[in-house]
């Protein structure tokens, strides 16, 4: 049992700490990191400390001491969560997600890497070909996505710079027949980390190849990642007023032959765009230095970003279910992980860590909705007594970014669609008087350094619920308006290599056809994450939340201060008092009695009682568990998860004797 392991590892679950306070909560947390107990439970969730080091508690055995136990017979650890993930999933038919939070650099990718481990070992006993197939896609594809979408930050070494949302699905026998990988935001800035790290080309090859990826698919795939080196090298100059790309024209040749295009096409998209006249005829307009440059960054970015979501959408099309009939083969569950870049805080933070940080407060109100809210209401609604508890809700500051025509994202959009002559400070400046009443938003100016530097003046704070981020305005309307010109997408569309075309199928519109109100980059985020929101939100959520112990990346140091932080921020405490107010199981009287009626001589077979309810009471007396439970309108409650267990033990063993006992009497001898 969890409760049972060595007190000199601390309290396995939060639950049990003597008082719930912040300091008998940062004890035992330090207390489990420095006997290196990285897992503790709050009730199902699982809080994770980052060790920083590798731990013998993952592989072979430690799986099958998890696999099909129950969440409190184990100790603490992702496997237990995972288990329960599955098992909702195949016991009660139950969609469920297992959403993995916390900061950069708190071990959010690892936890989910060794949940897709664990959900890959226990499934296809009979290792059926097939499904073993659609498990080997789902675990190279983790492979090939962390080589083009992650990076070296300042904060974590192998940071994701791109949110990753995966559905597996699975047959009503518990084998995974198919996935859908959605992915969020990818930073476009860096350059990608292909060639670092532990990653060798070669591995990423055979993942490649292992997923599907033809050998001309591959091969573009370099070509496109070798286009984007080269536009580095692309100088332009100006001689006699004419813009000109510098040298002799070789690497304009070279990518005209990486990308199967023409080296006077790939010069002309380089130096002119096409734009539609008011009376509607079609120039070409050249460009100014600046605007060549600008063009020049924005399509090596546009390329990495169409390369990587065509990688998705070529490894969905691998995974996606394909023949599935219900009516067949019975109800296609699906469990869903998230893992998602955490809130950031760097010295300069821009565009991607307002996204991002925006993302991490729609998914903290999805915890307190579905963790602290429902849970609350429910035992309201169930006439349950209840102790109410405090906890911020962050709502107002999803309201501050999200809200239409009053938040921030609006205020971005109406500033980039209004013409080339708003600036970001000048955008800033608007924003800062419509919200200066805002509690949750600081105006440059307030507490700004005596001499109010020009630096200063651009830089806009809000009060996240994980702490407070000063934002720089610089470059927002541009990274909003994530303007390509429609020359390059029409360049790469005439490209005869079949998969380069495919990356870009808005590249035949013509000019004319362009749509007037191109989608900004924060509205095509905020839609996708709403959508995100609405996935996770019909399903039966599990938790990780993950802790980063400090910022050294070192596997000794609990930095005190820093991990209080994130306890903090992360609701940790409060989820602690719901839960120990609250309980752990319930169950409607009617469905409670179907499965444990047996197990009691006043239920079995039928109950002669005026109420379910009563017939409930019988059962819970019988086994001496009545000051464990509450009965709430229509639902029973139990608190500890316990008394439940041996329901079940006693199920489990009274199941053979009634079967025998009913073929006897089937076949008259009784
Ligand atoms: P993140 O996903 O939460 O950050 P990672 O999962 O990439 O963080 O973890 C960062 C680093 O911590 C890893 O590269 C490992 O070195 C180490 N680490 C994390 N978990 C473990 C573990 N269970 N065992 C051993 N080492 C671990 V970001 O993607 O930046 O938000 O955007
Ligand atoms: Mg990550």
């Amino acid at each position: 049992m969890a409760e049972l392991e060595a007190l000199e590892f601390g309290k396995s679950d939060f639950v049990l700490l003597d008082e719930v306070n912040m300091e008998q909560f940062m004890e035992n947390l330090k207390l489990r990191f420095e006997m290196g107990r990285i897992y503790t439970f709050i009730g199902e969730v699982v809080v994770s400390v980052n060790p920083y080091r590798e731990m013998d508690i993952y592989g072979k055995e430690a799986i099958s001491a998890y696999r099909g136990r129950e969440l409190y017979e184990n100790p603490p650890h992702l496997y237990a969560v995972a288990d329960a993930a599955y098992k909702a999933m195949k016991r009660r038919a139950k969609d469920t997600c297992i959403v993995i939070s916390g900061e950069s650099g708190a071990g959010k990718t690892e936890a989910s890497k060794y949940i897709m481990q664990y959900i890959a070992a226990i499934t296809n006993p009979s290792q059926r070909e097939e499904v073993e197939s659609v498990k080997n896609v789902l675990l190279k594809s983790n492979c090939v996505l962390e080589a083009f979408g992650n990076a070296k930050t300042n904060r974590n070494d192998n940071s994701s710079r791109f949110g990753k949302y995966m559905d597996i699905n699975f047959s009503f026998s518990g084998d995974p027949t198919g996935g859908h990988i959605n992915n969020y935001l990818l930073e476009k800035v860096r350059t990608f980390c292909f060639t670092t790290g532990n990653r060798s080309v070669k591995t990423v090859r055979t993942a490649l190849k292992v997923i599907g990826f033809s050998e001309d698919e591959i091969e573009s795939i370099y070509r496109v990642l070798a286009t984007i080196l080269l536009l580095g090298n692309i100088q332009f100059g100006t001689e006699e007023e004419i813009v000109q790309v510098e040298g002799d024209g070789e690497v304009v040749s070279h990518i005209a032959e990486l990308t199967s295009t023409q080296p006077q096409q790939v010069e002309k998209a380089l130096l002119f765009r096409t734009v539609a006249t008011g009376g509607g005829d079609v120039i070409e307009k050249g460009h100014s230095e600046q605007e060549a440059c600008f063009g020049r960054e924005a399509f090596s970015k546009a390329l990495y970003e169409r390369l990587f979501g065509w990688i998705v959408g070529r490894i969905n099309s691998v995974i996606e279910v394909k023949d599935y009939n219900p009516m067949l083969h019975g109800k296609n569950t699906v469990i869903g992980v998230l893992d998602i870049y955490g809130f950031e805080i760097f010295d300069n933070n821009s565009f991607e860590q307002f996204c991002i940080n925006y993302c991490n407060e729609k998914l903290q109100q999805l915890f307190i909705e579905l963790i602290l809210r429902q849970e609350q209401e429910e035992y309201e609604r169930e006439g349950v007594a209840w102790q109410h508890i405090e906890y911020f809700n962050n709502q107002i500051i999803v309201d501050l970014v999200e809200q239409n025509h009053k938040g921030i994202l609006s205020m971005l959009d109406e500033a980039c669609l209004s013409g080339g002559r708003v600036t970001d400070t000048v955008c800033l400046d608007s924003m800062s008087s419509r919200l200066a009443q805002h509690p949750h938003y600081t105006d440059r100016k307030v507490g700004a350094p005596a001499d109010k530097t020009m630096e200063f003046q651009k830089h806009f704070r809000i009060r996240h619920y994980a702490g407070d981020v000063t934002y720089s305005v610089e470059g927002f309307l541009d990274k909003n308006k994530d303007l390509l010109f429609q020359d390059f997408k029409r360049l790469m569309f005439n490209s005869t290599n079949p998969v380069l075309k495919d990356m870009w199928p808005d590249g035949g519109l013509s000019i004319t056809e362009v749509t007037k109100r191109p989608q900004t980059a924060a509205s095509l985020f905020k839609n996708s994450i709403v959508a995100l929101v609405d996935k996770l939100s019909c399903k039966e959520p599990y938790y990780v939340r993950c802790v980063k112990p400090n910022e050294m990346k070192s596997p000794v140091l609990f930095d005190a201060a820093r991990c209080q932080h994130q306890v903090a921020y992360l609701g940790l405490l409060e989820n602690v008092r719901v839960r120990r107010a609250g309980f752990a199981y319930r169950q409607g009287y009617s469905r409670f009695l179907l499965r444990y009626k047996m197990t009691c001589e006043y239920t079995w077979p039928n109950h002669l009682m005026a109420t379910d309810r009563e017939a409930v009471e019988a059962i819970v007396t019988q086994h001496g568990f009545q000051d464990d439970v509450a009965y709430g309108h229509t639902k029973l409650f139990v608190r500890s998860p316990r008394s439940l267990f041996s329901l079940e033990q006693e199920r489990a063993a009274l199941i053979p004797i009634l079967v025998l006992f009913l073929q006897k009497v089937w076949r008259g001898a009784l």
